[in-house]
C-alpha cells in the first residue's frame, strides 16, 4: 500500500502557543494571556480582580464571579505572552519546515490580532499583514496552509463583557472575523478549520458539576455550531476552492469489560464525547440522542429555526481530528482511575501512559479513523498526533528523542493501515511540530517538537531552534513517502 503523491505530510501549531507578542502591533488580550503556567499537579489559573479590587484566581472551569474583571497579575508566570516568539521567527521556523519537507502547516489565527476587542468595525491591519506574510512565505515553498479560525482565543473583552459563548451574540462576532479571513485570505489559503477540538466543552466536563455548567456548554457548543455552520457558507461562497472542517478532539473509547452496562456507558459516551458535534457539523442537524444527553442534565437550548437552517446550509466538507490516546469506560466504581488531564477513564492494562498520564493507543487510531469514515463518508485529516515528553539536551546539542520516533512511528503504521482499509485519509499533521506552550499545562518541558526550542517552564532561555534526531527521521518519512519508517 503507499499514500498518494498528494498525501499532506506536515506539522500543526495553534497561534496563541506560539507566536507571543500578545500585546504589539495592535493585538488585543484573550483568555489564554490571562491564563498563568501550570504542571502536571497543579492547574493553571486563570488571574482576576475582584468586585473589592483584589487579586484573585479561578480555576479554568470556574466562571467569572459578578463584579470581577480578568487581568495580568504581578508575581505570575503567563507562558503565553511570549510563546516560542514565530511572530517575529516564523521565517527561520518556516525554513526548517521546509527542510523537513512538509507539505502542509497547520496554524490558527488569533482572532484578537485581528479584532483586538472582537467588536470593531475595521479589521486591524497590522495583524493581517502578519497572517498574509507567514502565507506568503509557506507558499515560497509549496507549504500549503492550513489555517483553524478559533483555537482556543475568543478575545478577552468578548469572555469579559458578554460571558463568552453562551452569548449568542458571539455568532455574529465569529461571522465577521470568519468573513474577513475568508476574503483577505482568498488565493493564499484553502484548506480551513473552524473550531479546534469543537467538542471539548461538553466532553471534558466532569459528570458531577451542577447542571447550570452544562446549560452554559451545550448553549456554547449550540452557539458555535452555528457560528461554524455560517462560515463555512461564507467560505464557500468567497472561494468555491475552499475546503472547509470541523474539528473533534478524537478519543477512541473502549468497554473495560463486556459487561452490557459497559457497553451501554461506552456507547453513550461515543455519542457525547464524539459523535454529538460530528453529527451536527457533518449532517447538518441534531441527532436523535440529543434530546437524552440534554435531558440528563437538565439543558434547554435557545435554539431559533434560522439556526437550524444555517446547520442544515453549513455542513463540512472534510472531518478533521486530534488524536493522542484512548480511554477504557466502567459503570464499576472500583476500577482504578487513569491520571492526566485527558483520560477521564480507567486504566486500561493493555496499555502504557505518558508521564501526564496519556495512554499510548495507536490501534486506537485505525478504529477511530474507521468508525469516523463509515459514519460520515467524506475526507479526514489527522490534524494533531504526537507525544510530550521531557527531551535532553547532550553537550553537543543534539537530542535523542528516539521515543517520540517510536510514538509517531506507530501511528503512522496505524494509519496506513487504515488508508489500506479503504478510509480517505488526506492528511496528517503532527502536533507541535515545534515545541511550543502546552495547552493543558502552559509547560514548555512537555514537548512535542521536530525541532527543539530553548525555552525554560520559567520563561528564561535563547529561543534558539535546533534540531532533534526525529527532525531527520521525519524527513525520510516525508521524503519516501512514507514507505521508509526506520
Ligand atoms: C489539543 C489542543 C492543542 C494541544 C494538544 C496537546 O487538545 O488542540 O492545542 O496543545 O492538545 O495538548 P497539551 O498541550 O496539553 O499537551
Amino acid at each position: 500500500m503507499h499514500f498518494n503523491n498528494n498525501f499532506f505530510w506536515g506539522g500543526a501549531t495553534a497561534a496563541n502557543q506560539i507566536e507571543g507578542a500578545w500585546n504589539i502591533d495592535g493585538r488585543g488580550p484573550a483568555k489564554t494571556d490571562v491564563t498563568t503556567g501550570g504542571t502536571f499537579n497543579s492547574p493553571r489559573l486563570v488571574t482576576y480582580i475582584d468586585k473589592d479590587g483584589n487579586p484573585n484566581t479561578l480555576t479554568r472551569l470556574q466562571k467569572l464571579p459578578d463584579g470581577g474583571h480578568y487581568a495580568v497579575l504581578d508575581n505570575y508566570l503567563y507562558p503565553n505572552h511570549d510563546g516560542i516568539d514565530f511572530y517575529h521567527r516564523y521565517k527561520e521556523d518556516i525554513a526548517l519546515f521546509a527542510e523537513m519537507g512538509f507539505k502542509m502547516f497547520r496554524m490558527s489565527i488569533s482572532w484578537s490580532r485581528i479584532y483586538p476587542k472582537g467588536i470593531e468595525e475595521k479589521p486591524n491591519q497590522a495583524g493581517i499583514d502578519f497572517y498574509k506574510n507567514v502565507f506568503k512565505e509557506l507558499r515560497k515553498y509549496n507549504i500549503e496552509p492550513l489555517v483553524t479560525i478559533w483555537h482556543f482565543d475568543t478575545p478577552l473583552y468578548l469572555e469579559e463583557t458578554l460571558g463568552g459563548w453562551k452569548n449568542r451574540q458571539l455568532i455574529d462576532y465569529f461571522e465577521k472575523f470568519a468573513r474577513t479571513c475568508f476574503t483577505e485570505f482568498k488565493g493564499l489559503v484553502n484548506y480551513w478549520i473552524t473550531f479546534n477540538e469543537i467538542n471539548n466543552t461538553i466532553n471534558f466536563l466532569p459528570d458531577e458539576m451542577d447542571d447550570s455548567y452544562f446549560q452554559d456548554a451545550y448553549q456554547h457548543l449550540h452557539n458555535q455550531f452555528v457560528a461554524s455552520a455560517r462560515a463555512v457558507k461564507i467560505g464557500h461562497e468567497i472561494d468555491k476552492n475552499n475546503v472547509i472542517g470541523c474539528m473533534i478532539c478524537g478519543i477512541t473509547y473502549y468497554p473495560l469489560t463486556c459487561n452490557p452496562q459497559d457497553i451501554l456507558f461506552n456507547h453513550e459516551k461515543w455519542q457525547q464525547g464524539i459523535f454529538y458535534c460530528g453529527d451536527v457539523q457533518c449532517f447538518g442537524k441534531y441527532p436523535y440522542y440529543a434530546k437524552k444527553l440534554w435531558d440528563k442534565h437538565n439543558v434547554h437550548l435557545d435554539i431559533t429555526e434560522q439556526d437550524l437552517k444555517d446547520l442544515a446550509e453549513g455542513c463540512v466538507d472534510m472531518y478533521t481530528f486530534s488524536y493522542y490516546v484512548s480511554q477504557a469506560v466502567t459503570v464499576s466504581k472500583d476500577a482504578e482511575k487513569a491520571q492526566g488531564n485527558m483520560s477521564f477513564g480507567v486504566k486500561n492494562p493493555y496499555l502504557e501512559y505518558s508521564k501526564w498520564g496519556w495512554a499510548t493507543d495507536p490501534d486506537g487510531l485505525q478504529y477511530y479513523s474507521e468508525l469516523i469514515y463509515d459514519r460520515y463518508q467524506r475526507p479526514l485529516m489527522i490534524v494533531e498526533n504526537g507525544l510530550g515528553a521531557i527531551d535532553h539536551v547532550e553537550s553537543d546539542g543534539s537530542i535523542h528523542d528516539d521515543y517520540r520516533i517510536d510514538y509517531l512511528r506507530s501511528h503512522i503504521k496505524s494509519m496506513k493501515k487504515a488508508i489500506n482499509n479503504g478510509v480517505d485519509i488526506i492528511a496528517y499533521t503532527t502536533w507541535g511540530c515545534i515545541d511550543l506552550v502546552s495547552a493543558s499545562t502552559g509547560e514548555m518541558r512537555k514537548r512535542y517538537g521536530f525541532i527543539y526550542v530553548d525555552k525554560n517552564d520559567d520563561g528564561t532561555g535563547s529561543y534558539s531552534r535546533s534540531k532533534k534526531d526525529s527532525f531527520y527521521w521525519y524527513k525520510k518519512v516525508i521524503s519516501s513517502n512514507g514507505e521508509d519508517l526506520d
